[in-house]
């Protein structure tokens, strides 16, 4: 029989000193009551934040605190380190010009290509890491995975001309997988996934010539443009970013979603429970933490060990209890219901409660720091991926083809751990709020009936106004949550439909806005369609991969009325968001003509012309454009007066 693996530390065990506690460490009651209101809406964070606060132990306000004053370059994007000439800085009026010549415009719109490509090429890579497992599944190199949709896989198959009769699932999978792997490079030089798109959008892309024609190819693409010396004309680099995120929209993130529906199943409609207290004091708690689902699925299935849950009841545990943070944990909550701990301002928490065994992490907005606080705790960081080692973590290689042994590994050590546990420092504040989740474009049809006709009807007769998309990440410049919730709120009331992803879709979940009783707080038509269906107000579609979802919904929108993306009356926005992968999702929405509206600054405000094509200029272009406003109400005006422009125009 095969041995489980054995981790191994990355460099060395990291140690908060008492000397660093003691200079975080804040005893005023005033100043921490008032930083409590400053940093998050999310009740149960609070007890914790203060505890860290009077602990010393840093977290990532902390962290910010420290970090302000910024750079003013930095946050104009008129800084330059790409090449050793400089690094420059545009300094007006008399330093205009970097040592290579390039001018405020270029440095501006070469660091935010550098942006959109970072964002397409971490969601692609995910899609890829999913799409080859998908290979190896079909060509019978792991027995780990499954195919758990063998109806999608099918469809998936037609979709991209694979002879489907009498065929068996694993060649199948083996040729679509092949066929998928083939558009990451150039030899077909189109993406499949763009003939879902409604036929005027594609005559957009086509017309401005920025149809991807290969995933790696585009991002590769702006990497060049980005080297001194090549790109000089921020228009045409910024078309390229538009390209490039486009094939991750409906290249990597939409394989990413469609395939592991195929390998871990297609969301339907469930129940489970968010916060921070879903963690549970008698039990060995896991924490999964970061985006591949190739990961987090094998750990939902060690965690079922009947030997492992027996060693935590030898431990003196009365069972393991898995949670989920971030997307990893949004893609474990849409299939499996799996109890979610918190967003992206959360993962410090989790284990302030003292309570934690083990955080598994794989990639994407996983902070360097966890190893720090962890080592004020039992809690062991175990990393998983070569691409994302963490000094202070046990490192697991993890591949598909050692799945499930890797697991079974990394969970035998949490369980191992809890005899750790401090009972003395635990401290899980509160209770989890219920919620709904599940809603992937098949769910979301079933409870309509089977088609989306009834939701067009409805939206025709102006009993939904429209749909808007609120996505991305927490950011320590927005009070936590406060962005994304009340955002949604506004909306609703307006009787526009939320639908959700990421860290967007949790922060609603801890405000209860994911139960059918939110419908309470929407206007009367709205509430009326929620209640006759059963269903939220606000619609959780998954992870930030996820936002593929968001796009076919859209593309099904269009194309059952006929008419492009940009005619709908559909917006996005991205209250909170942080990451490159956030860029990368917004330029996408964009170019599919979604009115996009962000409510953190980009850094582009050191030159007015990007400011211009992007919050203007694109109009022309794709027929849509970004905005930006931090206030959320005045988002939810800027969102409802576009979602009625677009329904007088359609003459609904
Ligand atoms: O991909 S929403 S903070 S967890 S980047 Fe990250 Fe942002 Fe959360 Fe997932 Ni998305």
């Amino acid at each position: 029989m095969a041995e489980e693996p054995k981790p191994v530390l990355v460099r060395e065990r990291l140690d908060v000193c008492e000397l660093d506690r003691a200079r975080m460490s804040l005893l005023n009651p005033a100043l921490i009551a008032q930083k409590l209101e400053d940093r998050t809406i999310d009740e149960n964070a609070k007890p914790l934040i203060e505890l860290t606060m009077k602990e010393g132990l840093e977290t990532v306000w902390d962290r910010f605190e420290m970090q302000q004053p910024p750079c003013k370059y930095c946050e104009a994007g008129t800084s330059c380190a790409r090449c050793t000439m400089g690094p420059c800085r545009i300094i007006p009026p008399h330093r205009i010009r970097g040592v290579c010549g390039a001018d405020a415009d270029l440095i501006v719109s070469r660091n935010l290509l550098d942006t959109i490509a970072t964002g397409a090429a971490a969601h692609s890579d995910h899609g890829r890491d999913i799409v080859e497992t998908l290979y190896l599944v079909g060509s019978g190199k792991t027995k780990d995975y499954g195919i758990a949709d063998p109806e999608k896989l099918r469809r998936l198959c037609e979709e991209y001309g694979i002879a489907t009769g009498n065929v068996g699932p694993e060649k199948l999978a083996a040729e679509l997988g092949r066929a998928m792997l083939e558009e990451y490079g150039m030899v077909k030089n189109t993406l499949q996934f763009l003939n879902r798109a409604p036929k005027g959008t594609q005559e957009t892309w086509t017309k401005l010539g920025i149809s991807p024609r290969g995933i790696d190819r585009e991002v590769v693409d702006c990497m060049h443009r980005i080297q001194m010396g090549v790109g000089a004309d921020y228009v045409n680099i910024l078309l390229q970013g538009l390209r490039c995120s486009l094939s991750d929209g409906w290249g990597g993130s939409m394989m990413g979603t469609d395939v592991s529906d195929i390998l871990f199943g297609t969301p339907s409609v469930l129940t489970s429970k968010v916060n921070l207290a879903v963690l549970q004091e008698d039990q060995v708690n896991i924490a999964v933490h970061g985006h591949n689902p190739v990961l987090s699925e094998m750990v939902v299935n060690a965690c079922r060990d009947p030997g492992l849950i027996e060693l935590a009841k030898k431990n003196g545990a009365k069972g393991i209890n898995l949670v989920g943070l971030c997307c990893t944990g949004s893609e474990l909550l849409m299939r499996k219901g799996v109890p979610m701990s918190g967003n992206h301002l959360n993962q410090e928490l989790v284990i302030a409660t003292g309570a934690l065994e083990a955080m598994i992490v794989d990639y994407q907005c996983i902070f360097p720091s966890l190893p720090r606080i962890a080592s004020c705790y039992h809690t062991q960081i175990i990393s998983t991926s070569s691409k994302a080692k963490i000094p202070g973590s046990f490192f697991f290689d993890f591949s598909p083809g050692n799945g499930y042994l890797t697991a079974k590994a990394i969970v035998r050590m949490a369980v191992e751990n809890f005899k750790n546990r401090n009972p003395q420092r635990v401290l899980i504040p509160g209770v989890p709020v219920p919620l709904m989740s599940g809603f992937s474009n098949e769910a979301i049809k079933g409870a309509l009936g089977g088609s989306f006709k009834p939701l067009i009807d409805l939206i025709a007769a102006g009993k939904i106004r429209g749909a808007v998309g609120i996505v991305g990440c927490n950011n320590p410049h927005i009070r936590h949550d406060y962005g994304h919730v009340t955002l949604a709120k506004e909306l609703i009331k307006r009787n526009i439909l939320c639908v959700e992803t990421g860290c967007a879709a949790i922060a609603s979940g801890k405000a209860g806005l994911l139960l059918p009783e939110a419908a309470s707080l929407a206007g009367d038509d709205l509430r009326a369609v929620c209640e006759s269906l059963k269903i939220p107000p606000v619609l959780h579609m998954g992870s930030c991969v996820d936002n593929s979802r968001i796009l076919v919904l859209a593309a099904e929108l269009g194309n059952a009325l006929n008419v492009p993306i940009h005619k709908l009356p559909v917006a996005g926005a991205a209250p909170e968001w942080y990451s490159q992968k956030a860029v990368s999702i917004g330029a996408y929405f964009v170019a599919s003509g979604v009115y996009t509206v962000l409510g953190v600054m980009p850094h582009i405000t050191g030159s007015p012309a990007v400011v211009s094509l992007l919050t203007e200029g694109l109009k022309g272009a794709v027929n849509a454009s970004f905005a930006v406003e931090p206030d959320p109400v005045k988002a939810a005006d800027l969102i409802s007066g576009h979602i009625e422009r677009k329904r007088t125009e359609l003459g609904i």
